[in-house]
């Protein structure tokens, strides 16, 4: 511990210790990273886990919050994006390109505009929330408004990149986003002791579900973990391909963030469900915003509407009889509230009109002496 001597007293101050993002991290020697990696980072990751007292209460159960809207771009997609653009920086990429429902490109924006790399991504037209566009915008990307969908713009990246000298930056197929993302799993396992009964989380184009499952393997086959989860994902109903077992060709939620018809990495979200003996189910628009409501009202986490379907989702199998009480369960809530302001002004609010006078906004609210 460093000492000061100031006068005849020593004062003795530990350092700061300051978390430098997943790559300059413990957590370094699980990413696909060396030497020569430049570090690209915004510092991502450590986000808090919190317990949810409300839906403990009302589950029986021990729930945890991973909350990763408080990532540097407001959502899970940075722990990927560091490792995948610093890669891309090590190999000289002078640009990279991402299909996206909004939060990849937001992610995949910042991180280039930090490594000084140029930036496509392909969106589909007027259906990204805002806040994630205004991002984009910001950070100075290159912005493809493709009239089609999701699953329209990653099939045209992939062709781009297979083709141009652009490095694709989609988790599909992409070792480095993946193992970026796995250590989500590594920080539960770490502020929980081991790690817990039942993972549930958003699935749009399977990627999270992927990497999060990979990572409870690698912590328990070669970390401390002495076990793995079951995985819960859980879909809009309008958009459940996974659930189907067949891709839906127009999908239809306003969970827009998940609004995937026919996910990349398919194959790896059911995996994840049939090895961790988990599930994929779906969830009604209705129950999706219900849970993104109450997640804010009684927990303080603002969280996108696609972020609360993982809450939605243990709440349906709790009143289908399916939840056995006494589980320890950890959410992951993936993207920040502010990112989608329609969702939460078009779902109206009350508000109290006054003059600029304290006598008339006290008589407004009801106060007496
Ligand atoms: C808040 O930004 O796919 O199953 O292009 O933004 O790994 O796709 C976003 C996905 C969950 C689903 N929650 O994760 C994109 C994109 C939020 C998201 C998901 C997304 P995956």
């Amino acid at each position: 511990m460093p000492i000061d001597v100031i006068g005849e007293t020593i004062v003795m101050f530990a350092p700061m210790t300051t978390w430098r993002g997943l790559i300059n991290s413990d957590y370094r020697r699980w990413l696909p990273v060396t030497h020569n990696t430049p570090v690209i980072s915004l510092h991502e990751g450590n986000t808090p886990l919190l317990r949810s007292d409300h839906l403990s209460s009302l589950t029986g159960c021990d729930i945890w919050l991973k909350v990763e809207g408080t990532n540097p771009t407001g959502s899970f997609k940075d722990r990927g994006m560091t490792v995948a653009v610093s890669n891309a920086a090590e190999n000289g990429a002078e640009a990279v390109i991402c299909a996206s429902t909004g939060n990849t490109s937001a992610s995949a924006a910042a991180y280039a505009a930090r490594a000084g790399i140029a930036c496509v991504v392909l969106v589909p037209e007027k259906a990204i929330a805002l806040g994630k566009l205004a991002q984009v915008v910001r950070y100075g990307a290159r912005i493809v408004e493709v009239a089609g969908t999701f699953d329209d713009c990653l099939r045209i990246a992939r062709d781009l990149a297979a083709h141009h000298r652009v490095a694709l930056v989609n988790s599909v197929d992409n070792q480095w986003r993946l193992a970026g993302q796995r250590t989500v799993a590594y920080e539960i396992v770490d502020a929980l002791g081991d790690a817990p009964d039942i993972h549930s989380l958003p699935v749009g184009n399977g990627g999270n579900i992927t990497a999060t499952w990979s990572g409870y393997q690698t912590y328990a086959a070669d970390g401390p973990a002495g076990r793995t989860p079951r995985m819960w994902g859980f879909q809009a109903a309008g958009a459940a391909p996974l659930v189907h077992g067949a891709p839906v060709a127009v999908p239809d939620t306003a969970a827009s963030a998940i609004r995937v018809g026919n996910p990349a990495t398919w194959e790896g979200a059911v995996s994840a469900r049939d090895e961790s003996r988990g599930l994929i189910r779906a969830v009604t628009d209705e129950q999706i915003f219900d849970a993104y409501r109450a997640v804010a009202r009684h927990d303080g986490v603002f969280a996108e509407p696609a972020s609360a379907v993982g809450i939605a989702g243990i709440l349906d199998q709790r009143r289908k009889g399916r939840l056995a009480p006494g589980q320890r369960i950890v959410i992951t809530l993936s993207g920040n509230g502010l990112k989608d302001l329609d969702a939460s002004m078009g779902d109206g609010y009350t508000s109290t009109r006054t003059s600029a006078s304290t006598a008339d906004v006290a008589h407004a609210l009801r106060l007496t002496d």
